[in-house]
């Protein structure tokens, strides 16, 4: 995975990394807005989320390439929810199928406007890729937000690292959502 030039800052439970592309990233104690943030994406997704991940993208040259969030650290099967500040910028599924030549399905591209929240959810992550690709017309920054559920450092998968609540959960355009 490609990441955007200007690095990460990751907040989470003590002791939490995120390792990706050969980089591991601390989580920082919670600040307390962005804890706050994270108790309400919490309870929007209804799912406690123990990581976030911060990605700054100083403008449409910085991006991320064509990947999914397949990593060891996180909690297989547990929701991803991508909260985006500041600039718009387009966010691309492929299917594993399509990218292999395997079938003919169409990428799903989704405009995230500042303020949107996007929640991937099992499945997702195993058939689809993503990327947030160049758009050299976006001249202003992005920040986005990712919230995670990461394995605890002392935890093995057997045993479960978080809760999911069933029903008032909220989906990003539910009819349409590629999982
Ligand atoms: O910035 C985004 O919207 C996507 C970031 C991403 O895919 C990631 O951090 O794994
Ligand atoms: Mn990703």
């Amino acid at each position: 995975m490609k990441g955007p030039l200007s690095g990460w800052v990751a907040f989470g439970e003590e002791g939490l990394t995120y390792t990706f592309s050969g980089v591991t990233v601390p989580a920082l104690t919670w600040d307390p807005i962005i804890l706050t943030i994270r108790d309400l994406v919490s309870e929007l997704v209804g799912c406690q989320f123990n990581f976030v991940l911060l990605n700054r993208y100083k403008d449409g040259t910085d991006k991320i390439g064509e990947h999914r969030d397949d990593e060891k650290d996180l909690v297989p099967k547990a929701p991803i929810a991508s909260l985006s500040l500041g600039a718009e910028r387009d966010f691309i599924f492929r299917h594993v199928d399509a990218r292999q030549g395997k079938a003919d399905i169409d990428p799903v591209t989704i405009p995230l406007t500042s303020g949107s929240l996007l929640v991937m959810r099992h499945p997702t992550n195993d058939v689809w890729y993503h990327s947030l690709p160049e758009r050299r017309n976006v001249f202003s920054p992005r920040i986005n937000l990712t919230f995670r559920v990461m394995v605890p450092p002392s935890a093995t998968q057997k045993v479960p690292a978080f809760v999911i609540k069933t029903g008032s959960t909220t989906q990003w355009q539910a009819d349409s959502a590629p999982i």
